[in-house]
């Protein structure tokens, strides 16, 4: 029996998942009592280190896992439930954390994007037995802007390198913490659960204390759901946005099987977009929660979820905050959320004031679950001018001559799934989005949509080079090569494809096998269902 402690974080029912997929109960800590008459204690935290202490103080918590390290009882923490471990974050200046070890944590001091998101390798540094029948090659998936600086080495567990050297996971004696998160590490994530709760076992696991890790470019695959006329939530797939074909909805299947599909095909994330979030509530029949919650039981890499996350009123007059929205969707077994049309509203509302609020959707759920965790889908499409002063926006010069041979664009930002342009340009979203808490920003483009003529690198450059949050790049991939010209000339962390997916065209593992080699890409490994 596992107990696990929850004190309301975005990743619980993801851990809960891992356990249980791995043959073990889970017992949710409801009191302090169940703290003390825990067997193996799992704490697993994502989001902001302030908002993690006060509430496992509102909770009564704090003393006994004191009382509970202190007797150094089986323990593992996960991400911010290891930070937790120390005496301080930067992220809440002034809040204590537990102390049991010392050290603190710390901002990344790094010109590379942060969040520190994908999968990422480890140096491990001392024997032990979560890393029995390990290689040491394997990847983690990390998802974190802080990091933690243990005083005494004795206690580093892994390193990891990002821009420099970092402590990624701790040990003393029974208390374990990782920075990286095992419950969306497939397969080498649950092996390594399974090895911590076989306490018995000895530690004899590698030591890789020379290897040099390196952050992998993410295959990331992308579910447009929506109901079709007959009312069932399908995938679909549009061409440039245009999901009908002889006036029926394209159904390319169901969402839940074609997610575990591409985990099992080696996907690093698997997103769904709720094309139609914008016109109903996510909260009302909750199709997506239940597609969530399903597919987050037997898939064990990162899902985001987007589509409909904002503010809204139901006819009953009930008020519901996108931050609620974005709630359901984090129990539901989301680890990030994607915030589309009311993104572009929220940086209109900004250029018009020229300020924050304060309570904009991407400011409430960043401060609560953490920058890493909002993530920015732009749904942009391509305007020729003839020079760069004759728009008040962000213009971008162009290879790619217009219609009356214009060699400037600039990318129009759309709301409600590309039927209506706003007066800004992509560029200008995005840096407005950086700057109010998103962490990464989902860059598709209307233009090239289902076309299979590659991703527009023109607009994923110009993103990628205002903004120091990583890029998903998105729309138009076709063959193994587009892929090749995305991360070999553009700075983007990830490429997101559907339809080549969804039609069987180009499998993800063969746009692995033709990576693997040329940009650095989490090897594909046909993996079973159990670890
Ligand atoms: O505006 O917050 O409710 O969110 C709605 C979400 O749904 C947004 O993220 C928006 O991008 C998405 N969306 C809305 N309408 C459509 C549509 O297709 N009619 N799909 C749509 C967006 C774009 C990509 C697509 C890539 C790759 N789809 O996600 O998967 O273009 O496709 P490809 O590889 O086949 O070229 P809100």
């Amino acid at each position: 029996m596992i107990t696990l402690l929850d004190y309301g974080a975005g990743n619980v029912r993801s851990v809960i998942n891992a356990i249980e997929r791995i043959g073990e109960t889970v017992k949710v800590a409801m009191t302090p009592e169940d703290i003390m008459s825990a067997e193996k204690l799992v704490f697993p935290g994502v989001g902001a280190f302030g908002n993690m202490m006060n509430i496992l103080g509102a909770k009564n918590f704090i003393s006994p896992l004191k009382d509970y390290l202190d007797a150094d009882r089986p323990f593992f923490g996960i991400c911010l439930g290891m930070q937790a471990l120390f005496e301080r974050s930067d992220e809440a200046l002034g809040t204590e954390g537990l102390g049991i070890f010392k050290g603190l944590v710390q901002r990344f001091t790094t010109d590379l994007a942060v969040p520190h998101i994908g999968w990422n390798g480890v140096r491990i540094q001392q024997a032990s037995r979560i890393f029995n029948g390990f290689k040491g090659d394997e990847k983690f998936y990390f998802v974190h802007s802080y990091h933690i600086t243990p005083e005494d080495d004795y206690v580093r567990l892994t390193t990891t390198d990002y821009g420099y050297e970092f402590v990624s996971a701790v040990q003393r004696g029974n208390i374990i913490g990782t920075q990286y998160h095992p419950e969306k590490s497939g397969s080498a994530g649950l092996k390594l659960l399974k090895n911590f709760i076989d306490s018995a076992a000895a530690s004899h696991g590698p030591i890789t204390a020379s290897t040099t890790t390196r952050l992998a470019k993410r295959i990331i695959a992308c579910l447009d759901v929506r109901a079709n006329d007959q009312g069932d939530l399908v995938v679909t797939k549009g061409d440039q946005y245009d999901v009908r074909e002889e006036g029926e909805v394209r159904n390319l299947g169901k969402p839940v099987e074609l997610a575990r599909r591409y985990y099992h095909e080696g996907a690093d994330e698997i997103t769904f977009l709720n094309i139609t979030g914008f016109r109903d509530f996510p909260l009302e029949d909750m199709p997506m929660i239940e597609v969530l919650k399903k597919t987050s039981r037997n898939v064990f890499v990162p899902l985001t979820i987007g589509g409909g996350i904002r503010d809204y009123t139901d006819k009953d007059g009930r008020h519901y905050s996108a931050l609620e929205v974005a709630d359901a969707y984090f129990r539901s077994g989301a680890d990030k959320i994607s915030i589309g049309s009311d993104a572009v509203t929220i940086a209109e509302e900004y250029l018009n004031t020229g300020s924050a609020s304060g309570k904009t959707a991407i400011e409430e759920i960043s401060r609560v679950y953490g920058n890493q965790a909002v993530v920015i889908s732009i749904d942009p499409r391509r305007v020729y001018v003839a020079s760069p002063d004759s728009v008040p926006h962000q213009v971008v010069p162009t290879a790619i001559p217009g219609p009356e041979g214009e060699r400037f664009c600039w990318y129009e930002c759309t709301i409600k799934g590309g039927r209506e342009g706003r007066p800004v340009d992509a560029v200008t979203l995005a840096q407005i989005c950086e700057k109010l808490g998103a962490g990464e920003i989902l860059l598709n483009c209307i233009d090239r949509d289902g076309t299979n003529s590659g991703f527009d690198l023109e607009l994923v450059n110009a993103v990628k080079n205002a903004v120091t949050i990583p890029v998903i790049a998105s729309s138009g991939a076709g063959c193994t090569d587009h892929f090749y010209d995305v991360f070999s000339k553009t700075n983007a962390e990830s490429a997101l494809a559907a339809g080549i997916f969804h039609r069987r065209e180009v499998p993800i593992g063969e746009v692995k096998s033709y990576l693997k080699d040329k940009v650095e890409i989490r090897p594909f490994v046909d993996i079973e269902d159990s670890p």
